[in-house]
């Protein structure tokens, strides 16, 4: 009965560790400059807060999610790969991650496939959405880790769901939040079937 969920879910901060590994690598290839902990970071763009601690921080941070593998080797957040295999499983369901990959086209894109292959398999390429707009892409729930969702379309179909994550979690947003993927992601999921 009614008809199919269409579920949107973002890739980094959602199901990759932008953030975790991004820290770890910055600190490797830059062992002396000063770096922002998890617990400190503000913001949604690591690169705008590294350039206020210090101007040329914010090209170093680049040139780490700039690199060959970057992308391939995020770890997987807790919970989040198991989640979408599920919701993939449920009845009258169909998820989709949905990611904007960075303008230096060198690495990013192939390797966001190639992540989503390693870790869900073949099949579940079918399922990728590559976009630097998320408002054009129809869905009835976005889950993203980034509180302001914007682009051509003022009024996207999709609910958008903020995903807690180091740098949105002091915010007081107008988003429903699911916490982790421990939360009841499919209490929301039910809340918008009809
Ligand atoms: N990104 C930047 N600069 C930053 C932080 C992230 O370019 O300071 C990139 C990483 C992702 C993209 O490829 O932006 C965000 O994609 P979504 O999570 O919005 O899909």
């Amino acid at each position: 009965s009614g008809k199919r969920l269409r579920v949107l879910v973002d890739m980094d901060g959602v199901l990759a560790d932008f953030e975790g590994g991004f820290l770890k690598k910055y600190r490797a290839k830059y062992p002396e400059d000063p770096f922002i902990s998890l617990q400190d970071r503000r913001g949604f763009w690591v690169s705008a807060q590294y350039g206020q601690l210090r101007s040329d921080l914010c090209e170093k941070a680049i040139s780490i999610w700039e690199s060959k593998d970057f992308f391939m080797e995020l770890e997987p957040l807790p919970g989040g790969l198991e989640a979408v295999r599920e919701m993939a499983q449920m009845e009258n369901t169909d998820v989709f991650i949905c990611t904007s990959p960075i303008n230096h086209i060198q690495h990013c894109p192939y390797e966001k496939y190639a992540w989503v292959e390693q870790h869900l398999g073949q099949g579940f390429l079918e399922q990728v959405i590559l976009t630097r707009d998320k408002t054009v892409i129809s869905g009835d729930i976005l889950i993203d880790d980034k509180p302001d969702i914007l682009g051509v379309d003022p009024e996207p179909t999709w609910e958008h769901i903020l995903f807690t994550a180091c740098h949105n979690k002091h915010l007081s947003p107008p988003q429903k939040r699911l916490l982790s993927w421990a939360d009841d992601w499919r209490a929301i999921l039910n809340s918008r079937r009809q």
